[in-house]
């Protein structure tokens, strides 16, 4: 029997059943063919026959409370109000006669001992406009949600045919790179080799004028020691110093003289420089500038100004930075210490203490010389052409590069476009990349959808983390009635921050509330055409259509 049929029959037996019988008071019409006054009445739920008459006598006869319909007999009896006009309504047994108006129809206060006005006309208006305010959002919403949903399931064809387009050519990119790093490495080869040729000739030129200038260092020293000018360093000569007082006993025993002379008793000029100087250079100081070491070679010493060595600042006079400027002085004089002028010069003090001051005025303009000297010369013609060859294809291969790495982060961002579910018929891509605020009294609330949630204090402070997007977490078959954002900053002694998103029909995209149901989990309501539905039909009927 089709469900047509049914309601024919249902229609004419209530229809001939009301033509006949009364309807007791508090009974629906679809009840009304069980209250037959020609029978006895059958509890409703079959546990007892009782005589009709017992029906609304006020007392109470069967366990499911049907036999007192209109009374407040029955505990758990249901009294029902048709309401013309609004909805029918069934309350419990016990507000009958209580003298509060349940009924908007006023059926339920029916012993008069007060007046209930009949309001059922009025809602059932506001009722009604209410209705047509829903539907017409929801017609408003569903043609937005229909126009979203074309461009969300375009969106997904267009990127799909991107991804295909990409990774063909990401393939390309990675054999125009490998091309490109062959030549890079091909190009590199050959300016590597010119460039370590050039900086090495500029390394052992350099070692050459350091072993120069140390030479120089050396021969000065020598003149410095050779207190009595017969070009032989002796055991006297450094026993009268105290940089050589290893031990620090306030005199340079003949040990410690003798091991100076690395177990001579005098060395010439050659011996020192190769010897004895290597060993000494880091304690040396100018005789000049240190105090003489007490014992039998005082004499040697004290007279060693008297020897015509030319003074050297002491330490007073120069920082240890001066010290090593004074090598550095000696060093930019090269020309002007060479073997033959320094042992007469340093003997007989022809420049003498005047020249180092003016050395030392000079000391800017000769400290930027010395970085130039000491800085290595220009590539020659050959190995420049090869450096400009090897940075074209190192610029090459970078571009190379940087367009498939390009090429890679796209593929990347479509595959996880491709990757998320906009939900069935991907009316919800229209929310991807949209941010949406909310402000309460104390936070502004950010739903970034797909992406995170956040919170900031309105007057000031730094914005919390509430989660990132996760899952679509509706209940039941509703699937995509919610979302959740998860793992947002950790709450004090509480859970990780989260948030749960709840979609509900409006013709444009906003949270319309938010709030903390419980210590760090936070809900948004979402205001969204997506939720929308044809008035006409089922959100089922929608997806079946779509
Ligand atoms: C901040 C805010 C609140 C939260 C507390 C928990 O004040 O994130 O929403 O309840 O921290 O300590």
């Amino acid at each position: 029997m089709n469900s047509k049929l049914k309601l024919l029959i249902l229609c004419f037996c209530v229809s001939s059943c009301l033509a006949s019988f009364p309807r007791p008071r508090g009974v629906s019409i679809s009840m009304s063919s069980f209250y037959r006054p020609d029978v006895p009445f059958q509890c409703l739920d079959g546990s007892k026959q009782i005589p009709f008459e017992y029906v609304n006598d006020d007392y109470c006869d069967c366990p499911d409370g049907t036999d007192e319909p209109g009374t407040s007999a029955c505990p758990v009896g249901k009294f029902h109000c048709t309401n013309a006009g609004y909805k029918p309504l069934n309350v419990l047994s016990s507000r009958v006669n209580d003298g509060i108006c349940d009924c908007c129809d006023g059926t339920d206060e029916w012993d008069g001992s007060i007046d209930c006005v009949n309001n059922c006309k009025e809602l059932g208006k506001k009722m009604r406009e209410e209705a047509d305010r829903v539907r017409q959002l929801q017609e408003e919403g569903f043609k937005l949600k229909l126009k979203f949903i074309e461009e969300g399931k375009q969106t997904r064809e267009q990127k799909k045919a991107d991804l295909e387009l990409l990774e063909k050519s990401k393939l390309e990119l990675e054999t125009v790179k490998a091309e490109f790093e062959a030549k890079k490495n091909d190009a590199e080869a050959p300016e590597k080799e010119a460039k370590d040729k050039h900086e090495a000739a500029w390394n052992e030129e350099l070692e050459r004028r350091n072993a120069e200038k140390e030479k120089l260092r050396a021969e000065i020293a020598f003149a410095e020691l050779d207190a009595n000018n017969d070009n032989k360093i002796s055991l006297s000569e450094i026993k009268g110093l105290s940089m050589f007082d290893v031990d620090s006993n306030g005199e340079v025993s003949d040990d410690e003289a003798k091991e100076h002379l690395e177990g001579e008793e005098e060395v010439d000029l050659d011996h020192f420089v190769l010897k004895v100087w290597p060993n000494i250079k880091s304690i040396y100081k100018s005789p000049g500038s240190e105090e003489p070491a007490k014992g039998d070679n005082q004499e040697v010493a004290t007279e060693a100004p008297e020897t015509g060595l030319p003074e050297t600042p002491t330490p007073q006079d120069n920082d240890s930075d001066d010290e090593d400027d004074d090598d550095d002085d000696d060093d930019d004089d090269d020309d002007e210490y060479n073997d033959e002028e320094i042992k007469p010069g340093l003997g007989t003090a022809p420049s003498g203490q005047p020249h180092l001051i003016e050395k030392e005025e000079n000391k800017t303009s000769e400290t930027t010389d010395q970085q130039d000297e000491d800085k290595m010369p220009d590539y020659d013609d050959a190995t420049k052409a090869l450096i400009a060859a090897a940075d074209e294809a190192r610029q090459q291969f970078n571009d190379a590069d940087a367009k498939l790495r390009e090429a890679e982060n796209k593929i990347r961002d479509l595959q996880s476009y491709l990757g998320t579910d906009y939900g069935p018929n991907e009316e919800y891509s229209a929310l991807k990349g949209n941010c949406y605020e909310y402000t309460d009294r104390e936070y502004t609330y950010k739903l970034c959808a797909f992406d995170r949630a956040s919170q900031r204090p309105k007057n000031g402070g730094s914005e919390t983390s509430l989660g990132s997007w996760g899952k679509w977490d509706g209940s039941g078959d509703d699937k995509y009635s919610a979302q959740k954002y998860e793992n947002g900053q950790s709450c004090w002694n509480g859970p990780n921050r989260s948030v749960k998103v709840y979609f509900r029909c409006g013709t444009e995209h906003r949270v319309t509330s938010a709030s903390e149901p419980s210590r760090c989990e936070y809900a948004f309501d979402f205001e969204t055409p997506t939720r929308c539905s044809s008035p006409a039909r089922s959100n089922d009927d929608v997806h079946d259509e779509l």
